[in-house]
């Protein structure tokens, strides 16, 4: 076996799956339509999918992939379906009421009960196989991101098995639901091996050979994992953060900054230069980074767009590093070099076809939130936060608010929602809001965070990047009040980010914010601290985080 067929739907980042099957070692054919000779080959069939249930099952329809789909099943050799192309073996999903699933599965799906958690489920979980399921491995954790589950119970869990399928569930809040499943030769999971570092890789190995390998572990190793049941469930995240610029002599850069200010102190200082972006990435992803985040913290763009110096970064990147990567700066609508106007969404999609997971939006969240409210707190439809979101799935939007808290002295000085902090300033006053700014900190506007947060996730954004002008590069820990008025503002996820300087400010964060991850920079890109420092620390402290088996 040396090829593996996909089929492209152009439902995402097929880039991310293709990387990893080419990094095991095999070939790749990419199948984009039904009459395509290359599907009759297949002797290993991929159907990847994310985003919108409706959009995918459509599109198969539209593109008449349905019947040869059928017909490859119904001859018995090996196919895996990956997120929505797992969801869409099922009868449907609530998420798109018009639209009919495949029907292997006689089970609808549902969203998430919002009221419990962050929805989508973003991060790393642990499942449980009933039988051995291409060593998928209770003991590791596998990268999730839904917004939408098959919702089981036990008698569900009874009724599937008798109709023969293999089921590995797993746990979000307090609902159970379809992690994996298997039948015969027909293999699924709502997880995505090709973002799930080693672990990942080593189920599609595995789909593709055929092959269930025992699971062992030695005591060390179960100990190190933490294999007491009591580090099972969905991870908080650790995310290494990658602010990159050109610097002075051209070269494009990792850089960090003290509240924004990236160049060294001394008169005329050069822009601070802590290594090359694709190198950082592949050693925070060696150190266990949950995710990886870019962000082009100026324009490039003295070239054509295609040529962005940062797409190159993410496709050499892409190539090595299995986990989610996020890219931000400069998506939004553009006018390229030769005068050709590119929709933000455009911008997206050559990001998202270099190996993005996810793009992040910082000024344009902004200018689009103002609108919003302009509009009588409704969206237009045309905001780069809504069009991404459409066709790529909430899941794929970040915002990153760069805010700086602002005192007053009291809930009535100003129309932003304030809150007493623990922290009055010089002159004594102890209400405060926070301002978000624009292209870098360097615009105020009159937007509070509550307010931006709760705008961008009604537009669409499936999760919250916050930062803090006053503690960025501050090695003294995160903004906890922040943290915790923007968790009260949203349900969709919060990433905090900005002042960690050790191991224990991830804790501080975790123990008194409900933050879903934490993003450091600095004290990385210094050798300070490793990722697995920060992770192994917070195992000890009691915390569920991924460490991998390898
Ligand atoms: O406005 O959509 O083009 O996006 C621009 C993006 O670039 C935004 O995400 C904005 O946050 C970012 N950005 C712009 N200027 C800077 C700068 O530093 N001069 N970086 C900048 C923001 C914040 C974090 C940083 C954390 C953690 N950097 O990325 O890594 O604060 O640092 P620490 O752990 O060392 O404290 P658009």
């Amino acid at each position: 076996m040396s090829t593996v067929h996909i089929i492209d739907v152009e439902s995402g980042n097929l880039q991310s799956l293709r990387n990893a099957i080419e990094f095991l070692g095999f070939n790749v054919k990419i199948v984009k339509s039904a009459d395509d000779i290359e599907l009759s080959k297949a002797e290993r069939l991929i159907l990847p999918g994310v985003g919108n249930f409706g959009h995918f099952v459509d599109s198969l329809a539209l593109k008449n992939f349905e019947k040869p789909i059928r017909e490859y099943i119904a001859s018995g050799k090996p196919i895996m379906g990956i997120c929505v192309g797992l969801q869409c073996l099922f009868l449907g999903s609530e998420e798109s009421p018009k639209s009919t699933g495949l029907k292997y599965l006689d089970l609808q799906l549902t969203k998430f009960d919002t009221s419990e958690k962050p929805v989508p489920e973003i991060g790393w979980n642990t499942c449980t196989p009933q039988d051995n399921l291409f060593g998928l491995d209770p003991c590791n954790r596998y990268y999730f991101v839904h917004s939408y589950a098959a919702i089981i119970d036990a008698k569900e869990k009874a009724r599937l098995s008798e109709a023969g399928w293999n089921v590995a569930a797993a746990q979000y809040g307090s609902q159970e639901y379809i992690a994996a499943v298997a039948r015969d030769n027909i293999f699924a999971t709502q997880f995505h091996p090709e973002k799930s570092g080693h672990a990942g890789l080593e189920i599609l190995k595995n789909f593709i050979n055929q092959t269930h390998p025992t699971i062992k572990h030695t005591d060390r190793e179960k100990a190190a994992l933490q294999n007491d049941y009591s580090n099972y469930g969905l991870t908080r995240r650790i995310i290494a953060c990658l602010d990159v610029r050109t610097n002075d002599q051209g070269d494009l850069v990792v850089t960090k900054g003290d509240q924004y200010d990236v160049r060294e102190k001394q008169e005329g200082g050069n822009v601070r230069n802590l290594g090359k972006p694709v190198e950082l990435a592949q050693k925070y992803y060696e150190q266990g980074a949950d995710e990886v985040t870019f962000l082009n913290i100026t324009s490039f763009r003295d070239c054509p767009l295609k040529d962005t110096p940062m797409l190159e970064v993410l496709k050499q990147a892409a190539k090595t590093v299995f986990v989610p990567l996020t890219v931000g700066g400069g998506i939004k609508d553009i006018v390229d070099v030769d005068g050709t106007q590119i929709p933000a969404l455009q911008v997206a999609a050559l990001y998202f076809a270099s190996g993005a997971d996810k793009i992040s939006i910082g000024s344009d969240a902004v200018y689009a939130a103002e609108k919003y409210y302009e509009s009588g707190e409704r969206g237009d439809g045309t905001s780069p936060i809504e069009t991404i979101s459409k066709s790529y799935g909430a899941q794929a939007v970040v915002i990153s608010v760069d805010p700086k808290r602002v005192y007053v002295d009291g809930p009535e000085s100003t129309k932003h929602k304030t809150f007493e902090t623990k922290f009055p300033n010089e002159k004594g006053q102890t209400w405060c809001w926070y301002q978000c700014t624009i292209k870098g900190g360097r615009e105020s506007r009159d937007m509070g965070v509550w307010e931006l947060t709760r705008a961008c996730e009604a537009l669409g954004a499936g999760e919250v990047l916050l930062n803090c002008i006053d503690k960025d590069g501050s090695n003294s820990g995160y903004d906890l009040e922040l943290i915790n008025h923007a968790k009260e503002a949203v349900k969709i996820p919060v990433i905090a980010s900005s002042g960690a300087g050790e191991p224990k400010h991830f804790k501080e964060a975790f123990e008194s914010t409900g933050a879903d991850a934490c993003l450091g920079a600095g004290m990385f890109h210094r050798g300070e601290y490793t990722v697995n420092d920060v992770k192994q620390y917070l195992l000890d402290s009691g915390f569920k985080v991924r460490m991998e088996s390898q």
